[in-house]
This record gives C-alpha cells, sequence and structure tokens, in this order.
C-alpha cells in the first residue's frame, strides 16, 4: 500500500504502476492511438496483487464528470410517472434531438469503489442509477468505459425538474469504478449486460438486469454534444444515463449496498449512508 495515489495496468498478472505517468489527465492528453501503444509499451513497475491495491475512483480531482439523461424508455417513463405537472419535460427530451446533459461531480468528490454514497438527508425517496460511463479524451474520443451510480432524489427532481442539481449533486451522490476498460477491450459497447442488485441486511432487496442495446442515443453523439463549444483539457467523464429504475415506493436505506456489474466493464459496489459520507 501506496499513501500516495498512482496510476496503474491490472491484467490477469496482477497491477503494475505505470511508470513515469503521474496524472490520469496525462493519458487523457492522448490521441487514441498513441494512448494505446502508450499502455502497451509501459515502462510498468513490478506486479501486486488486486488484493494488495486500494482503488479509488477512476477519475482526477479536476476531471469533470457529466451525466446524460432520459436516454433509456424505462427512465423516461420512471420520470414521468414521479412529476406529474412536468411530464412533458422528459416526454419531450427523449424524443428531441439533443439530449438532456448535466453535470454531474468534480472528480475529486466522486467516490470510488467501496467508498461510502450517501442520501440527502431532506430527501424522502432515493434510488441509485446504475449507468454506463465514457472516459472522453481531450480531443473528444471515448478511450474507455466505467461503471457510474448516478445517485439521485425521486422526490427532490419529482417535485420540480429544476430542482435536478439538488437532486442529483451532493457529497455522495456519485460513484464511478472500480476501474476504467479501454475502449478498444470492449467489442460492442451496445451490447453490454447491466446488473443491479440491492442488498440489505444480507439478502437481495431489489435487483434488475437490461442491456445498452436499450440506449436510444448513440455514444458519440452524447460525446459531441457534450464537446461542442466546450473544452475538457484534462478529460471528461460521461454517464451514458440509467436504464433502471427501482420502482416506487422503492427507496434506499442507510446500511444498504448497492451492486451494479457492466458486462465485461466491471463491477461497482458501494455501502449507502445517510447524510455526510466523512461522518
Ligand atoms: O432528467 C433527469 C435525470 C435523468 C437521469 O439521470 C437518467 O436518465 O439517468
Ligand atoms: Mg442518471
Amino acid at each position: 500500500h501506496s499513501a500516495e495515489p498512482r496510476v496503474g495496468l491490472h491484467d490477469v498478472e496482477g497491477v503494475a504502476e505505470l511508470v513515469g505517468v503521474a496524472s490520469l489527465a496525462e493519458l487523457w492528453a492522448l490521441p487514441l492511438a498513441q494512448l494505446r501503444a502508450r499502455l502497451a509499451d509501459g515502462p510498468l513497475g513490478d506486479r501486486v496483487p488486486l488484493s494488495e491495491v486500494d482503488l479509488l475512483a477512476p477519475v482526477d480531482g479536476r476531471t469533470e464528470v457529466w451525466g446524460a439523461g432520459v436516454t433509456y424508455e424505462s427512465s423516461r417513463e420512471a420520470r414521468v410517472e414521479e412529476s406529474e405537472q412536468a411530464a412533458t419535460v422528459y416526454e419531450l427530451v427523449y424524443d428531441a434531438e439533443r439530449p438532456e446533459l448535466f453535470f454531474k461531480s468534480v472528480g475529486w468528490r466522486a467516490v470510488g469503489p467501496g467508498g461510502r454514497l450517501s442520501i440527502r438527508p431532506d430527501s424522502a425517496v432515493d434510488v441509485p442509477e446504475p449507468e454506463l460511463a465514457l472516459v472522453v479524451n481531450r480531443l473528444g474520443e471515448i478511450v474507455g468505459y466505467t461503471v457510474c451510480n448516478d445517485m439521485s432524489s425521486r422526490s427532490i427532481e419529482g417535485e420540480n425538474p429544476l430542482y435536478l442539481p439538488q437532486a442529483k449533486i451532493y457529497f455522495g451522490g456519485c460513484g464511478l469504478g472500480p476501474w476504467i476498460r479501454p475502449a478498444w477491450e470492449i467489442d460492442d459497447p451496445y451490447s453490454l449486460t447491466i446488473g443491479m442488485t440491492i442488498h440489505r441486511d444480507g439478502s437481495p432487496v431489489w435487483s434488475g438486469e437490461t442491456s445498452t442495446a436499450r440506449l436510444r442515443r448513440r455514444l458519440d453523439a452524447l460525446v459531441w454534444y457534450l464537446m461542442r463549444n466546450d473544452v475538457h483539457p484534462d478529460g471528461v467523464v460521461l454517464s451514458t444515463g440509467t436504464c433502471l429504475v427501482p420502482p416506487s415506493p422503492f427507496t434506499l436505506a442507510p446500511g444498504d449496498v448497492v451492486e451494479i456489474g457492466i458486462g465485461d466493464v466491471g463491477t461497482l459496489r458501494n455501502p449507502i449512508v445517510r447524510g455526510n459520507p466523512d461522518d
């Protein structure tokens, strides 16, 4: 174990430090082909077993995390149901050419695998949102995939869509990890299984499974809108929207453990608390 965060490479033989790479942003400055060569060529430090490594959220502190919304029919239906007065807002955006994109978190506030995610104390109905997240370099190329838990307050968002930032942006509201799977190792990002299980008192209390085949948008179109007239010099993470919403009256409770698995990308597990996750 080392106190200093390091950038490492994980393969069948274990985890090795990428020598000479001080931050992920250095990798996200490279065009995709050069990134691939850099990871293939090393140099690498000594391998250690994964069990000896503390995984952090795979994002640099100042890199932004964004979210896309209402990209699956299941998300559209859930939002229409929870907000009677604003239902058309969600119906319109589902069919519109321009997607819903929203700022979710700065990298330093994202929580990694095993870290505590939080329910806001001023919220009555809360759900995890299991999402495929894109890791995008500064040139706007998709260089990898990770798992995002876009924690959301359904009661706050349902009261008024203008409350969306409060429903979604708070300390303990964004889970990322367990690592980044390089884009070239994923054959088809449109056929990945997404599964989520919520454990309570040691037993599953809700679980569901679906596929990115049901995504209504093209991934590169989401990235195109995100990069349009904007710059992300340290790269950016774009979560592509939820496809599983535990139906009402389900709500998360402190002590729950949320497990999200996406195809060959990885599995992200986080315990849930209410309020400040550092307390
Ligand atoms: O429209 C609100 C947010 C939608 C969202 O986060 C999702 O569909 O995943
Ligand atoms: Mg979401």
